[in-house]
Formats: C-alpha cells, structure tokens, sequence
C-alpha cells in the first residue's frame, strides 16, 4: 500500500526540522528550523549557547531523547557568527546538557554544509564555537567531500591528581586536560583488563565516577579565560600497534562511537606534554567501534607557564538524512530517559 504523508495536514503543536549526520559513527543531528534563532540574546556564540539552554532547553530534551532520539543522540544548532570572517556559528548539546566544543560535530556540521551547497568551500571554513573559532578545510575525492580536517583550539594539560574512586581499592592517577571541553584522562593499565566493545557498560558506569568524583576534588578555572568549569568528558585510553585507542564517556552515560575530536587533541596534548608526540607528527586515534581520525599538533608554545598545543583533527561525515519531527498537541512526551 503506498501511502502518502503530508504532516501539514496534522494539527501539530511544534515541528523541528534537522539534517542528521554521522562521524566515524558517531552521529550529529543538526537543528535546522523549529525555533526563533533572534530570540537568543548575546553577542557570540557562547552566550547564544547560554540564551539557548535557559530557554529552549525542551528542544534539546525532545530532539536527542527518547522517543524521537536516544541515549547517545548528540546534537548542532547552528546560529549567526559574531567573530570576524566566521561563516557559521555552532553550539553542541548531549543528552545532559551543552559542551564547549566538539571535533566529530564540526565535522559533521561542514561536512554536510559544504556537500549540500550550503557552504563555499573555496577556502578554509571559519566556524565560531562556544570555546572559539575553529578553522575547517576540506579534502575531496572523486568529486566529492572525503574528509574535513579542522585546527582545533588550543590544548594543555591543567592537573594530574589523584582521586578515590568507587569501583577500584587503590587510588586512580587522572590527568585533567583541556582541549575545548574539560577531560579526565585515565590510563587503561591502571583498570583492570583492556579495552572491549563488550565491557562498554562497565566503563561507562567507571567514566561516569571518574568524572564525577574530579569534579567533587577539583575546582577548575581556566587559566586562560578565568571562567570557572568542571570535567564534561572522560577519555579512558591504551596504546595500540598502529593506533591508541580509547573509549569516550560524556552526558548521561554516552559513549562516542567516533574517537571523538576533542578527546583526541586532549590526548595529543598529554603526549606531547610527556614528550611522547611531537609537532608535525601524525597520530591515529581509534574509537572502541574501531573507527578512526588522524590527528597533528601544528604548534607547540609555552604561554604563563603552560605547554599549549595547537591541533589538527581530520575525519569523514556522511549525512544520514533529515528529519521533520512534530509534537501533536495531546502529546505529553517531550523526552525521557530510561535509566
Ligand atoms: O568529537 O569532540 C568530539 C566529541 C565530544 C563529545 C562527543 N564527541
């Protein structure tokens, strides 16, 4: 039976429109039309973010929640810049809340653009974030997009402590670097066992107390900006033969199934920092999916004491397709989660 839908003649209290994407797995539904973007106030795109978050935050419960998302749903906004020369602006949501920055979004927001005609990719691609802009260029392949590399903002190792954490007798040695967004690091030799697809229940339920119990130790201020911030990402890595790898634990208990943008300039810059990595020196990172993006620090400075690392990530998006998501006026579900 073919059926023909026109959600026009639905009486429908809200619609969203979104183009959907994926990253190395990991995907990004990008809200495209379903709110009044000059209803959000400030003068970047952090504060738009911030504008956002007070008042629209139903949207993001219904867009990445169940029943129209899912628990690892990540998702764009896109909004006017503010910074000179940048041709978009673009703020992230989880299912908990909003990060500063993310690598697999970017990607997959440019990808997408660019590959829709909606951005010129004559050059590079300036794209305001909440932590700053950050610079994209594209590399095609028979005719097409193939793989987005943005240079990414600038990373550093804040503090390496050592905390107490639920799930293990002696104390974990966590290192807290930030690379857009706040991480703790933890080596995978100090937990027991390897990184298994199959154990992702486990690490989450550890990445989850790992962050929560840095967040309980540390009070984090960004050296930089003087702005107070607390872990959002926790990043438990091993080294591999020709790639690390790691799995990557943010929001409510998501796992990146890319090897995550941000994660991987966190993890640049703790190499670098032990002198394990050097600038100009590729470096593969791998997700627990087995996907991958090349990573490169292009700059290394010391700057009040700290080593700042400036680096690059390239991956591949491909969009999955668009969405028109309505609530019906008797609807009562906006978005839950299960768990
Ligand atoms: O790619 O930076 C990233 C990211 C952050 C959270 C999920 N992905």
């Amino acid at each position: 039976m073919k059926v023909d839908v026109n959600l026009e003649t639905l009486p429908t209290e809200e619609t969203f429109t979104t183009l959907d994407t994926h990253t190395a797995g990991e995907p990004t539904r990008i809200l495209l039309d379903g709110f009044d973007p000059s209803t959000l106030e400030g003068e970047s795109v952090r504060a738009k973010r911030d504008s956002f978050a007070d008042r629209y935050d139903r949207v993001r419960e219904l867009l990445l929640k169940e029943p129209r998302g899912h628990d690892n749903m990540f998702g764009a906004v896109l909004v006017e810049p503010h910074a000179d020369d940048a041709a978009l602006g673009v703020f992230f949501m989880d299912s908990k809340g909003y990060l500063d920055m993310c690598g697999h979004g970017t990607i997959g927001v440019v990808a997408a653009l660019v590959k829709l005609g909606q951005l010129s990719s004559d050059q590079t691609i300036q794209v305001e974030t909440p932590a700053g802009v950050v610079e994209a260029e594209l590399q095609y392949a028979d005719g097409g997009v193939e793989a987005v590399t943005i240079e990414m903002v600038d990373s550093f190792v804040y503090e390496t402590v050592t905390v107490s954490v639920p799930f293990l007798d002696s104390p974990l040695e966590v290192d807290v670097v930030y690379a857009g967004n706040f991480f703790a690091m933890v080596d995978c030799q100090q937990l027991e066992g390897s990184l298994e697809t199959a154990r992702t229940a486990q690490f989450v339920e550890w990445g989850l107390a790992i962050r929560e119990a840095i967040n309980e130790e540390l009070d984090i201020v960004h050296p930089f900006t003087d702005e107070q911030a607390q872990v959002s990402i926790t990043e438990i890595y091993e080294s591999g033969d020709d790639a690390d790898r790691s799995i990557v634990v943010f929001g409510n208990g998501q796992v990146d199934r890319s090897p995550c943008g941000t994660g991987t300039c966190a993890k640049m810059a703790l190499l670098h920092e032990a002198g394990k990595l050097s600038v100009g020196e590729p470096y593969a990172y791998e997700s627990i999916i087995g996907t991958r993006f090349q990573g490169r620090l292009i700059d290394a400075s010391e700057q009040n004491g700290i080593t700042v690392t400036t680096p690059t990530i390239t991956g591949s998006a491909w969009i999955t397709g668009t969405h028109t998501f309505v609530k019906e006026p008797r609807d009562q579900m906006d978005g839950f989660t299960l768990y």
